[in-house]
């Protein structure tokens, strides 16, 4: 499998594409889901082309998580708010506008810079415990850390959180938010299993990692983003042993990993076998559509959609081409299946028959944007959860 945002231009067509080992293993005494072969994060985070700001839902998302936060940990214009993986400052775009203090931390230079931009102060680093540090030097403690879709790309997850601990102030809160293990196996979530994510968190690992930090839970609550999310909202233990109420929230939250079965390897394999079902469903769909002479497109050239094409085999000649509404993209192709990507407004143009929505999970807001494709006759195929014609 190549690299999932691993786009190439006209020029790289033709040269060898790395394709790397994709295998998603789990452990049988902590239960983390994990990859059994890590890319080089250099090669996959240095140039960055995704940004969440091309989502209005993720958007919504990053303004109630910084309204939460601004109002529940009483900031004021000396906090400082940092976020780890920051991108494009999206999200701490939100908490300028409560006049903080805010600090980016992201290795791709070319975000950075559209950061630096917004006004957004960026460390062009990964994070790690000796960055942490010059950090801590540079800018001071952080009353606030938040990572967003980051956690999973972190190899030395130890080393993260002993840069956490050093870079939070004692009384800080820790705010994480990832993609649910337990949404991924029974929302047939196959294509969020790339090169960029090393692991794929249920709450029974995740809190096995924090406790061994000296972080305890405040809070935690579920999200539908990115196919279903949980928000984990943690501080540094004060006491030696944990605090009550902490421990108290922990007995009472939910486990549906426990209750969904996702450590069982009936579970796990059947997970396996309902993707290989997809893939006969969605490629004998495409193809008595092709032999129709119908007219197909991709929608989102999302990392996921280049998972999807990739392994389940969809080219050019089942999609003309993929449209996507970020600028970085448009022009390129995609990894290993090479479908090119234009922007939109071609859909109007070209007024396809069927759509893909690759970006299956803003498939409400996508089909809602292109109400005007849907009343011209066009219809949208949606793969997952379930695939469907709408
Ligand atoms: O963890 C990660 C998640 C959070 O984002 C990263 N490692 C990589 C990335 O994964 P992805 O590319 O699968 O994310 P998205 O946000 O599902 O990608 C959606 C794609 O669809 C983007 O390229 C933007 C595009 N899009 C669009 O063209 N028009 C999205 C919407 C909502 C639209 O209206």
């Amino acid at each position: 499998m190549p690299i999932p945002n691993g786009f190439l231009g006209e020029k790289d067509l033709n040269k060898t594409e790395e394709k790397y080992e994709l295998s998603c293993l789990i452990c049988e005494s902590c239960g983390l889901a994990q990859l059994s072969n890590i890319v080089n994060p250099d090669l996959m985070f240095k140039n960055y082309v995704y940004i969440p700001s091309m989502s209005r839902v993720m958007m919504e998302n990053f303004n109630n998580l910084s309204y939460q936060i601004y109002n529940n940990f009483n900031l004021n214009q000396d906090s400082l708010v940092v976020d780890i993986g920051s991108n494009d400052g999206s999200l701490l775009s939100f908490f300028k506008n409560y006049r903080t203090r805010v600090l980016g931390i992201d290795p791709a230079e070319n975000l950075a810079k559209i950061a630096e931009l917004k006004g957004i102060p960026t460390e062009i680093k990964f994070f790690d415990l000796k960055n942490a540090k010059l950090i801590r030097n540079k800018h001071g403690q952080a009353d606030v850390i938040t990572a967003t879709n980051v956690v999973a790309h972190i190899d030395n997850l130890h080393d993260f959180f002993k840069g956490i601990s050093c870079l939070l102030k004692d009384d800080g809160v820790l705010i994480t938010e990832f993609p649910y293990f337990v949404e991924l196996v029974r929302g047939n979530e196959f294509d969020t299993i790339y090169h960029e994510h090393l692991s794929y968190f249920s709450l029974k690992p995740w809190l096995k990692l924090i406790k061994s930090h000296g972080f305890e839970v405040l809070r935690t609550q579920k999200s539908p983003i990115h196919g279903g999310s949980i928000r984990i909202i943690q501080k540094k233990q004060k006491e030696k042993s944990e605090n009550p109420n902490s421990k108290n929230i922990v007995n009472h939250m939910a486990f549906p990993e426990e209750e969904h079965n996702i450590y069982n390897r009936d579970t796990l394999s059947d997970f396996a076998r309902k993707v290989g079902s997809l893939k006969i469903e969605l490629t004998t769909l495409l193809k008595n559509l092709k032999r129709k002479r119908k007219k197909i497109v991709g929608y989102g050239a999302a990392a996921k959609g280049n998972v999807l094409t990739n392994y389940f085999n969809i080219g050019p000649e089942i999609l003309d081409y993929i449209v996507d509404s970020t600028p970085y993209k448009q022009g390129l192709f995609t990894p290993g299946k090479h479908i090119p990507i234009y922007a939109e407004n071609r859909l109007t143009i070209d007024r396809p028959d069927y759509v893909l929505i690759l970006a299956w999970n803003f498939a409400e807001e996508i089909i809602k944007k292109e109400m005007t494709f849907r009343k011209l006759g066009g219809k949208f195929i949606i793969p997952i959860p379930k695939l469907k014609v709408v």
